[in-house]
């Protein structure tokens, strides 16, 4: 076992110390990918730690589980007081906390009906998750050969652990090829987005991303269309192909765990300049801001412990 990474994991109602937050290898979740799951941060502000868009991430978690047909056992609060105690326990300031929830190992057999649901929230400290200079340099990406969920195969509202053997290989399929990270089509062709990140391109000054339909609804998503949206910018959910990024002006990730990072090359094109443009660095200026307690325009979206 790797060294733990904080001390405490929450497990079913209590804090359990990181090396026994184990599960058995008949777990249902560990054989078919019934698993839901959410990545949240917490940031350093001022006034303490920060979770950003608390609310927000455990309302999805809930979706996630309700729309695989099962209920957390858990109350809302209850698992937002869970995570709070779980970031104060392990005298966290700045972390990324990760809510899993699965079904245990009564059973046998693909049938969930009837399953018991576990709850568990880890944390630790994640620092950016390309690199450090990846927020500032930019990346270079690949068009994967994986194609995105069809979304009568795979119900992208949830975030489900299942879904993610296809990031996975994409992911692998990337790194092996000496990229940082891979861009996922869907069915039909167009963009969809990155292994663990939804995606933009800006061209004439306007910001173009793919609607809601092989891809996460991600939050981070949603706060920089509010920024851009707030700062007088066109923001269009539309289809585009992976040529049309080629001769983008600027293109970026969004997050929770790559937060704003620029996307610099696309399948060895150069994207604009090659490097982190203007309106990428704008936006990431007022995300970064808002996510530190910074801009208090964006106070409701911190929940400050
Ligand atoms: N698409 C996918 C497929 C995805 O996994 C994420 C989050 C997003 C979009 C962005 O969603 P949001 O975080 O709400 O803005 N990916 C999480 C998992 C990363 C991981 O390596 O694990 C994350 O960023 O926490």
């Amino acid at each position: 076992m790797n060294a733990p990474e904080s001390k405490l994991i929450w497990m079913d109602g209590k804090l359990v110390p990181w090396d026994e937050a184990n599960v058995h290898i008949l777990t249902h979740t560990l054989h078919y990918g019934t698993g839901v799951f959410e990545g949240i941060r917490c940031y350093k502000t001022a006034k303490g730690p920060a979770v950003f868009r608390h609310g927000e991430h455990i309302d999805r978690l809930f979706d996630s589980a309700h729309i695989l047909g099962y209920e957390i056992p858990h109350s809302k609060a209850e698992v937002m007081e869970a995570v709070r105690a779980t970031i104060k326990e392990n005298a966290l300031k700045e972390c990324y906390i990760r809510p899993l929830a699965w079904l245990g190992t009564e059973g046998r057999g693909l049938n969930p009906i009837g399953i018991t649901v576990h709850l568990a929230i880890a944390a630790w400290e994640w620092g950016a998750y390309l690199g450090a200079e990846a927020l500032e340099k930019g990346i270079k990406v690949m068009t994967s050969s994986i194609t995105r969920h069809h979304p009568n195969i795979s119900f992208t509202k949830s975030k489900a652990t299942g879904w993610y053997l296809n990031s996975v290989l994409a992911k692998q399929d990337a790194v092996q090829n000496g990229f940082d990270e891979a861009l996922l089509l869907d069915p039909l062709g167009n963009v969809a987005e990155g292994s663990g990140e939804n995606f933009f391109i800006v061209r004439d000054g306007m910001i173009k991303t793919p609607p809601l339909v092989s891809v996460l609804e991600g939050i981070t998503r949603k706060s920089i269309m509010q920024i851009a949206k707030d700062n007088g910018i066109e923001v269009s959910e539309s289809y585009f192909s992976r040529d049309e990024v080629y001769i983008a002006d600027e293109a970026f990730f969004t997050g929770t765990a790559a937060e704003l990072t620029p996307v610099c090359e696309l399948d060895r094109r150069k994207i604009g300049e090659g490097k982190r443009g203007p309106l990428t660095k704008k936006l990431q200026t007022i995300f970064f801001d808002a996510i530190k307690g910074k801009n208090g325009k964006y106070s409701e979206w911190l929940d400050i412990l």
